[in-house]
């Protein structure tokens, strides 16, 4: 997958590069690229911003720099995402979907009180929000967004399986899990994890999903995927 994000704030993007997609991206697995929406400004200040028509608080992005910056990426193939909260709200199933559907991702970050909507209704096949709740900018939920579908692409994460039967994808969430040593404070790891019988630990794992399930998250039981 080849990954464009459009921003007037690349710097932002560091973690990123960072740990298990830092190697992902040096071995080539994708392309992520960062665009930054100011080099587009034909203003002589390069300006991106102004007061929005009928007033209201702050400003707004103005719509040249970025449909220029959008359209200088834009291919046959791409599929353009804005981060806003009035997008529909991702979930595991939706981040499937996009990685195995997607060839070229182009994502769209706005900052200050929003963009200019002409961008929206000429540019962008998709909103999509993080959550119900409102950051300063689409930057942080870029991040997520594209976090959540890397891990879909093949060789990102080290086992294939641990993608396949994890947390929300069997729509349960995962079982406990220990590591050494077997005491830690008292506490001690649950004799079946210990005693190498794997037919008996699977089915421990599955008992423990539906009951950490119940117990933190009841609602996602009866929810469709
Ligand atoms: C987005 C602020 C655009 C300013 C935001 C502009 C959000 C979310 C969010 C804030 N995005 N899920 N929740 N964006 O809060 O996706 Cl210009």
């Amino acid at each position: 997958m080849k990954i464009d994000i459009l921003t007037l704030f690349p710097e932002m993007f560091a973690p990123l590069k960072e740990s298990i997609l830092g190697r992902a991206m040096e071995k080539d697995l994708f392309t992520l690229n960062l665009i930054n929406i100011r080099d587009f400004s034909l203003d002589k200040h390069k300006k991106v911003d102004d007061y929005p028509f009928g007033g209201g608080d702050g400003m707004l992005m103005t719509p040249q720099p970025l449909y220029d910056a959008i359209m200088s990426v834009k291919k046959d193939n791409s599929y353009v995402v804005y981060m806003s909260p009035k997008g529909s709200v991702l979930n595991q199933t939706k981040v499937k979907k996009m990685a195995s559907e997607i060839e070229h991702l182009i994502v769209v970050c706005g900052h200050y009180e929003g963009i200019d909507e002409r961008v929206i209704e000429l540019c962008v096949d998709e909103q999509i929000s993080i959550g119900d709740y409102v950051l300063t900018g689409g930057e942080l939920p870029a991040m997520v967004l594209v976090d959540s579908i890397l891990r879909y692409i093949p060789n990102v994460l080290h086992s294939d399986t641990s993608v396949v039967d994890e947390s929300f994808s069997s729509n349960l969430l995962e079982y406990p899990q220990y590591t050494r040593p077997r005491e830690f404070m008292g506490l001690t790891v649950p004799e079946v994890l210990l005693n190498g019988n794997h037919k008996e630990i699977e089915k421990w794992k599955v008992e423990q999903k539906l009951l950490e399930t119940k117990k933190y998250r009841p609602d996602l039981l009866n929810e469709d995927k």
